[in-house]
């Protein structure tokens, strides 16, 4: 794995709160970025590789975070890591609980800077990430999509699933028209996210 540069990154960066409900979300008014996608598709995975520390959990059986993980950043910012929408092997009323408290957070949080959302490099974007980003949209919350497990495709599969997500996002305000692919098992793209995620936060 390719040592950290950005600074930020070099900070202090620990496990603060795990939230259930909306009502209690971390008083601070440090800015927030936050790590959405379906279940499975490698955000806790990516918030590890991303402070080289395994802090956030990562699970072979999908659907397992099922609160808002808080992890802070120096002094500085938070990353929040958020359930996986879109796992059908949970009750309904689980699963609304969790789309509910996502809405809710990425909706309504003053301090968000930006959404991340990730989106697997050998699927592309399903439903619940048009639904997110329709959402994000609508709330002007900047959202940058990240292809994960870019380890997985042939490069060209990778270079044509870039370019399709690139013209399919076209027609979200809220969406940075770039995509960064990323793999938190091989490490690529996680310095250019570092860097990305500092500029968010006004670092
Ligand atoms: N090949 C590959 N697999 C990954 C990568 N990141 C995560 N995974 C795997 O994908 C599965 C889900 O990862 P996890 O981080 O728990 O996903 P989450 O549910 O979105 O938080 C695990 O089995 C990981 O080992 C990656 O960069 N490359
Ligand atoms: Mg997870």
């Amino acid at each position: 794995m390719p040592p950290i540069k950005n600074k930020l990154f070099l900070e202090k960066c620990e496990f603060v709160a795990g939230v259930a409900h909306i009502s209690t979300l971390p008083n601070r008014s440090w800015p927030e970025v936050a790590f959405a996608g379906r279940s499975n598709v490698g955000k806790s995975s990516l918030i590890n590789a991303l402070l080289a520390r395994e802090l956030a959990h990562v699970s072979k059986t999908p659907g397992r975070t099922q609160q808002l993980n808080f992890f802070r950043l120096g002094e500085h910012a938070h990353l929040v890591d958020m359930p996986g929408y879109g796992y059908a092997k949970v009750s309904k009323t689980l699963k609304d609980e969790w789309n509910e408290l996502i809405k809710l957070y990425l909706k309504g949080r003053a301090q968000l800077k930006a959404a991340f959302v990730l989106v697997d490099s050998r699927h592309g974007l399903k439903e619940t990430d048009h639904t997110i980003l329709d959402l994000l949209s609508e709330h002007a919350v900047s959202a940058r999509v990240i292809l994960t497990k870019a380890d997985e495709p042939k490069p060209h599969a990778l270079q044509e699933m870039i370019a399709q997500v690139e013209a399919d996002i076209k027609k979200y305000p809220s969406a940075f028209p770039d995509v960064l692919a990323v793999s938190a098992r091989e490490g690529t793209g996680l310095e250019d996210l570092r860097s990305a995620i500092a500029q968010l936060l006004n670092y």
